[in-house]
């Protein structure tokens, strides 16, 4: 059943790129090939409700003719700036809500809160995905991952969803120069994509586990370093420090570019391990970062939303077992509001060049976070779990002249495609789930969606087949959260918080809600899985 509508879903998308391919001339031999080769995945196997492969192929086949001949619907581009604004994309990787901006009051992070001050931040905005290749790869096609079939680190889009086309690549092929620097897509088993760079992507496939500074923080043979590094330094060193200054002279250089530009730069921090320059570190005293709130694990929740990841206790001097000490503890946060002060200060540095250069009134600036990171809470470190502080991130729009304020509006990261390509006046895309945003601008009050969509595979990470998918529905007010084993669709756990009561989700109510609002709940995800 789960398979027949990650099918459906994947059917659909495809016929919805060939809808588009038609309307706006977009390879169209390419998205037939790309659609024959998903109608062949999706007839070669799974619980379809058409029995016997000819007829399925001659239902289908006339359900394609039909959808071909249904294209007729016309949506009026709707004008937001009549000029053509720059875009500038910038990106900090496993960057949950810590920022000053947000009310973290231990977070010293001055650009972006300046940034905040400017924009439009947004309090409720959900990742797809609580990892990062397949949460940037939704984003940036502007797609559920059951849409692209995107779950682990090493898949590429283009290889099971070829015929998408991405965010970057939309603006290109509207007439932007688009350029990439540093971890935009994943910076891992060769995710780059040529077609969405007007030039190669540079600073793309950067390793966090050989970023050190000092010797001693990574001798030689080892397969990892230390967890978190404080150094003293002068020059580039850091990957991210080289990200910079290649965005300081992009930017330079594109100032006089006679098209708009959209430029990705996507900082690697602070993804572990935790390292950064030692002035960072400074601005902190250790005994004031503490955990959130409980560091205990939870006895009425499935297994399959514990998980404590091996990307830390890998690194050379974490314990592969067990709890951390609590001086552990504390030196690990301490160097994660580091790295994260670090990042902030690299962000202000690329934004400065904008202003140097003139181009601070001209161009668009979007601030993300590929996914949120657990600290120690709930005895929980890193990501990849469904739960609130691994899913909910920060994004801030700062839009020449748009009026500052906060939105408690609830998107979805899918959304930022479909409303950067509005507020650049673009033609509407036509092959998204997301749903553009920009009535939030005109108004701070305006609500978007009823909730956010989020799931996690398990097992996790690893490469072996999957055999269960958690699928989360996050409202105003509650989560809802249920667990599918593939085989055979069934439910195997649910969980349920009062979110905004209990914002660390340690008290699973799904025994105890009234019928009401669970039936409410698991209709909303059902119809957000089954859309
Ligand atoms: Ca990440």
């Amino acid at each position: 059943m789960v398979h027949t509508k990650m099918k459906s879903r994947q059917l659909a998308a495809a016929v919805k790129h060939i809808r588009g391919a038609i309307r706006y001339g977009n390879s169209l031999n390419w998205n037939i090939m790309a659609w024959q080769a998903e109608l062949k995945n999706w007839t070669s196997g799974g619980n379809v409700t058409i029995q016997g492969g000819e007829n399925r192929m001659r239902f289908l086949y006339w359900l394609f003719l039909l959808l071909l001949l249904t294209t007729n619907e016309t949506q009026a581009s709707e004008t937001y700036f009549n000029k053509n604004y720059n875009i500038i994309f910038i990106g900090a990787d496993d960057l949950r809500m810590n920022i000053g901006a947000y009310g973290d009051k231990t977070a010293i992070t001055p650009n972006i809160d300046a940034l905040a001050a400017q924009g439009v931040v947004f309090d409720k905005a959900y990742v797809q995905f609580a990892s990062c290749n397949a949460s940037r790869a939704s984003m940036l096609t502007g797609m559920y991952p059951d849409s692209i079939n995107v779950f682990k680190l090493n898949t590429h889009f283009r290889n099971t969803a070829p015929y998408v086309i991405t965010l970057p690549q939309y603006f290109k092929n509207n007439g932007y120069h688009t350029e990439s620097i540093g971890k935009v897509y994943h910076n891992y088993a060769n995710i780059r994509d040529d077609k969405s760079w007007t030039v190669p992507a540079r600073l793309d496939q950067e390793s966090h586990f050989d970023d050190y500074v000092l010797e001693s923080s990574m001798t030689k043979g080892d397969k990892k370093g230390i967890a978190a590094e404080s150094s003293e330094y002068t020059g580039d060193k850091y990957v991210d420090d080289k990200i910079t200054t290649d965005a300081i002279q992009t930017i330079k250089r594109l100032k006089n570019s006679k098209k708009p530009f959209f430029l990705g730069v996507g900082f690697m921090k602070p993804h572990a391990p935790y390292n950064a320059p030692k002035k960072f570190w400074d601005l902190y005293d250790r005994d004031d970062i503490q955990a959130l709130g409980s560091t205990e694990k939870l006895d009425n929740v499935s297994k399959l939303n514990w998980f404590n990841f091996k990307e830390i206790r890998s690194l050379l001097d974490l314990p592969k077992k067990g709890q951390f000490t609590q001086e552990t503890s504390q030196r690990l946060r301490h160097g994660y509001y580091a790295a994260t002060s670090y990042m902030d200060d690299n962000v202000g540095q690329v934004i400065q060049a904008l202003k140097d250069n003139d181009l601070y009134d001209n161009t668009i600036i979007v601030f993300w976070s590929d996914h949120g990171y657990h600290l120690g809470e709930n005895d929980h470190w890193t990501k990849a779990t469904v739960r609130e502080l691994d899913t909910r991130v920060p994004l801030i729009f700062r839009i020449p002249g748009q009026k500052a304020f906060v939105s408690s509006a609830i998107m979805e990261y899918i959304d930022i495609y479909p409303t950067l390509a509005k507020l650049a006046n673009l033609p509407p895309p036509q092959n998204l789930d997301g749903q553009s945003f920009t009535h939030v601008f005109n108004d701070s009050n305006s609500k978007h969606k009823e909730g956010a969509f989020s799931q996690i595979s398990r097992p996790w990470p690893g490469n072996k087949p999957i055999k269960h998918m958690g699928y989360t529905i996050r409202t105003e007010s509650y989560r809802y959260t249920r667990w599918l084993a593939i085989k055979g669709n069934k439910v195997v756990a649910e969980e349920l918080y009062h979110t905004a009561s209990d914002p660390l989700e340690r008290i699973n109510i799904i025994k105890t809600v009234s019928e009401h609002t669970l039936k409410e709940l698991k209709t909303l995800l059902d119809k957000r899985l089954f859309k």
